[in-house]
């Protein structure tokens, strides 16, 4: 396999301005005509055209009308070569034959639930067409679909319908043209029997936009949560971006069988139904929130994507980091700031600051890839969208806009870089932010340490800090990076002190004055060490850092542990509230980890169980912070900060602790369940979701106690559920007890649910996730239980990928777990090379772990990579990951 490097990047030698595409969709193959209005960049000499293509039968191929012979161009595996072209302007058509039935890598044209859909991103164009398959090129499209009228009587694709009607032998025909230049990624087609949810939304300018969810006529009903999402997303947009959407028609459709969540392309969004579909009683509170924030994210990319793309796919994060800022930005606007923020950092935590330490490593814009497809990352997406908030907090709300205005003003219609979008935003503020381009290019979580000192007498107190990024893949040296630190300083009653002024390099820098007192500050770390003075500082603060968590970093304090239960009880910031609770839990789970490993009887501080209940009795707290705040830092979490990773250790620590709060605030936790419970019909909002949370919360610590009388309250609450997230909580609950509750309740929930495989999904990742020792046979088994289908990525998702999360059971000492993943890796590769690859990335940290388990787990990657046929995508990963 070739790897692709960013510094070989070069401007296409050539320029497409229309393409009108013609799908003859058969049973079993379809025809794919193209004709390609093609543009010379180049002067002089002629150089050859190279198209991308694969898995495609070329039937002709035409240039100005005239058929070339076979000596005219070349074709290989993966290209097709016209090498002297005419010099100036041509068109170029070209037929292929293809096999949507067949493909089952859901990647370019194939066949979902009886229906044809698409999907390009990245490189799919090339499974239906020879084409330039690259994001700068950018053209104008129109799409003529032909299809059988019965098997097909939906026919959608990019832009605006203009013509459509009936054909010969009971077929039908749609012509479809967008007025917008795209590149190849962006383009969709769909076909099939489908029915729509219909709305309109009136723009701020007063165009009235059509608004289609199309679905089986079945699910049309379930899709009312995602027509209120998109159109809260439409006017979000407006609101807060002055963007507003530039067509009469918005369609999404949604398909179960998709790769990954859902796709932008232009008018025509393409949705995993998993992110579409949404009932009371067949979606949780999370998979609400979920719809809303995905719905939003894919509307988001018509401007920030669509309207202005990426030069090239290592620019992925300027389209990717930015909208995921903008999806995340909605969802606080539309529920609870603090909790989407706790979610979205305990999220960044969990995932990326492990793949961050791991060797598939990469910088939010990578310096090569071998499968682009490997890099639709936690890095590019969450780390990504950490950077764009980074502008935002230095710039402000109102220098944002300014940037993103310009931006716009700058790019319309353009394919560009993450340099453009940074200088956007310098040049809109007049800033200057020069080392703040490394966040693009360097990889690793930069680690940060502060220490401080007050002076009493000079009434100074200073802060130094310390700043590393660590070595990963390819970088092992690095500059220092430029780090906002938002922060604020307690007094003694635990209120914000007013901040005058700061010394940093010898220069005094005025932060307020005495009539208008300011409370929190920025600061701007930019070198190795360095120090931060304030002055007018009347008695020794309580320092609360990284308000808001302001950059992606580690940040290591000298704050005690009562300087931490202060802040827990006192921040102003709720989001650093929450931090301290969490930097407490960390310290005490590590400790304990360190006890177990030697034996020790566990202990746990009464104060840490005070500080819980102080928590969860506060009546002042808005409920889903109680319950994020009473929630200890996930297992991965910890195995991270552990120089050998010992997931038993880290397992059974967690779930003393667990029950040792169970135990202790039995009553309290009772009290909230009975106290937060509700006969009301479901209502998706903050307060209601909130409500829940906190119950649900309370429910599962009382149910780790495993004790017949809480059980059967847990099995009270399962029955009597009026919607799924209740029911869902209440069998997790139950869930972590063996046994046979546990078997019957699972037994029963199915029954109840086969029908519903949104649902049955569910119920596979649950057990798949379950801690139960020797949980790999259950595992298996499921593999051939009747619902389950190796086929469907969600499928796969749930019960694979559940499995490879579960710390103790895919890491069993006995290595059954490696080994059941190493086995289905390589079937998958066969039907999946995406779906594979994402699942062999659990794979990627074995050196994290003891070295009986790393050699298990190599030998399973050995084993991978030895294979014959194996995908480029499984390769990188598999390969990077032992290099
Ligand atoms: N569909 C994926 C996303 O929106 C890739 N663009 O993030
Ligand atoms: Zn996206």
């Amino acid at each position: 396999p070739r790897e692709i490097f960013l510094k070989d990047y070069k401007m296409p030698d050539y320029l497409f301005d229309t393409v009108d595409l013609r799908f003859d969709l058969g049973e079993d193959k379809t025809i794919v005509s193209s004709k390609i209005a093609v543009l010379s960049r180049v002067e002089g000499a002629p150089c050859p055209l190279v198209l991308h293509g694969s898995d495609l039968k070329l039937l002709s191929i035409k240039v100005d009308g005239k058929e070339l012979k076979k000596e005219d161009f070349h074709l290989d595996h993966r290209h097709l070569t016209l090498p002297s072209p005419p010099a100036s302007a041509f068109i170029l058509e070209i037929v292929t034959e293809i096999y949507p039935q067949k493909n089952t890598s859901l990647e370019g044209l194939f066949k979902s639930s009886g229906n044809f859909c698409t999907q390009c991103e990245a490189e799919g164009f090339r499974k239906i067409t020879f084409y330039q398959d690259r994001p700068d090129v950018m053209a104008r499209y129109t799409c003529r679909i032909v299809a059988d009228k019965t098997l097909y009587p939906v026919l959608l694709s990019n832009g605006n319908l203009l013509e459509q009607g009936d054909l010969e032998g009971d077929k039908h025909y749609a012509l479809w043209e967008d007025p917008f230049k795209k590149p190849s990624y962006l383009f969709a087609l769909v076909a099939g029997q489908l029915e729509s949810r219909d709305d309109k939304f009136i723009t701020c300018s007063g165009r009235e936009v059509q608004l289609r969810i199309w679905t089986p006529s079945e699910d049309v009903p379930k899709t009312a949560h995602a027509m209120y999402s998109l159109k809260a997303a439409m006017k979000w947009d407006e609101d807060v971006f002055g963007l507003e959407y530039d067509l009469e028609l918005f369609n999404i459709v949604a398909v179960p069988d998709f790769n990954m969540g859902a796709m932008e392309n232009k008018s025509l969004n393409i949705f995993n139904s998993k992110l579409v579909l949404a009932s009371p009683e067949t979606a949780t509170d999370g998979d609400y929130a979920a719809i809303l924030g995905v719905i939003g994210h894919e509307y988001f990319h018509n401007w920030t994507g669509n309207r202005v793309t990426c030069r090239d796919w290592f620019q992925l994060s300027l389209k990717e980091g930015l909208t995921v800022f903008r999806d995340q930005e909605f969802s606080s606007d539309m529920g609870s700031r603090t909790v989407k923020r706790i979610a979205d950092v305990s999220r960044l935590r969990n995932y990326q600051f492990p793949q961050d330490a791991g060797p598939m490593a990469h910088p939010v814009r990578p310096h090569s890839y071998i499968k682009m497809d490997n890099f639709y990352t936690v890095t590019v997406y969450e780390k990504g969208a950490e950077v764009v908030r980074m502008y935002k907090t230095l710039l402000g709300s109102s220098g944002f806009r300014k940037g993103m205005d310009l931006y716009f003003k700058r790019h319309d219609g353009q394919a560009v870089t993450c340099e453009d979008f940074f200088a956007a935003m310098c040049d809109a503020n007049d800033a200057d932010l020069s080392s703040f381009l490394f966040w693009y290019s360097q990889a690793g979580t930069p680690q940060v340490r502060v220490t401080s000192s007050y002076d009493p007498d000079a009434r100074m107190y200073s802060l130094k800090f310390n700043q590393e990024v660590p070595p990963t893949p390819d970088q092992p040296v690095k500059e220092p990076m430029f780090i906002p630190i938002a922060l604020g300083l307690l007094d003694s009653n635990g209120k914000d002190m007013p901040l005058t002024c700061v010394y940093h390099d010898g220069v005094q820098q005025t932060i307020s004055s005495n009539d208008q007192p300011v409370c929190k500050t920025i600061l701007h770390v930019k070198k190795k060490e360095e120090e931060f003075v304030f002055a007018n500082i009347p008695e020794r603060p309580i320092p609360s850092l990284l308000r808001d968590y302001s950059a992606p970093i580690r940040l290591d304090s000298d704050l005690t542990d009562s300087d931490l239960f202060f802040l827990l009880a006192h921040d102003s910031d709720e989001f650093n509230r929450w931090e301290a609770g969490q930097v407490l839990a960390r310290k005490l789970m590590l400790s304990l980890v360190a006890d177990f490993q030697q034996n020790k009887s566990l202990s746990l501080n009464p104060k840490f169980v005070e500080g819980i209940r102080s928590i969860l009795c506060n009546t002042s707290l808005d409920k889903e912070f109680i319950a994020k705040a009473i929630t200890l830092p996930g297992e991965g979490e910890i195995m991270d900060m552990m120089t050998v990773a010992d997931p038993d250790a880290v397992h059974a620590v967690r779930v003393f602790i667990k029950k040792q709060i169970a135990l202790n605030l039995k009553e309290d936790l009772l009290a909230t369940v009975i106290n937060n419970r509700s006969s009301e019909t479901y209502v998706f909002d903050h307060h209601n979701m909130a409500r829940r949370a906190l119950k649900n919360t309370s429910l599962a610590y009382l149910a780790s106690l495993d004790d017949p009388e809480l059980t059967d309250l847990v099995l009270h609450e399962y029955k009597s559920a009026t919607n799924l997230t209740d029911q869902f909580a209440a069998l997790a609950a139950i869930a972590q007890n063996a046994g046979q509750v546990r078997d019957g309740v699972l037994s029963d929930f199915y029954t109840k649910w086969q029908h519903d495989f949104l649902v049955v999904n569910k119920w596979f990742a649950l057990q798949a996730m379950s801690d139960i020792p020797g949980n790999v046979t259950n595992v298996q088994k499921l593999l051939s239980h009747p619902a389950f289908d190796l086929r469907n990525p969600n499928k796969v998702y749930s019960l694979i990928g559940g499995f490879c999360g579960s710390p103790v059971n895919f890491h069993a000492k006995d290595g059954s777990g490696y080994k059941f993943l190493g086995e289905l890796v390589l079937q998958l590769d066969k039907i999946n090379p995406q779906v594979a690859s994402r699942m062999v990335s659990a794979f990627s940290r074995w050196r994290r772990y003891d070295e009986h388990r790393q050699a298990l787990a190599k030998a399973q990657l050995e084993m991978i990579i030895s294979a014959n046929g194996l995908s480029d995508n499984v390769y990188e990963i598999a390969s990077k990951s032992l290099a």
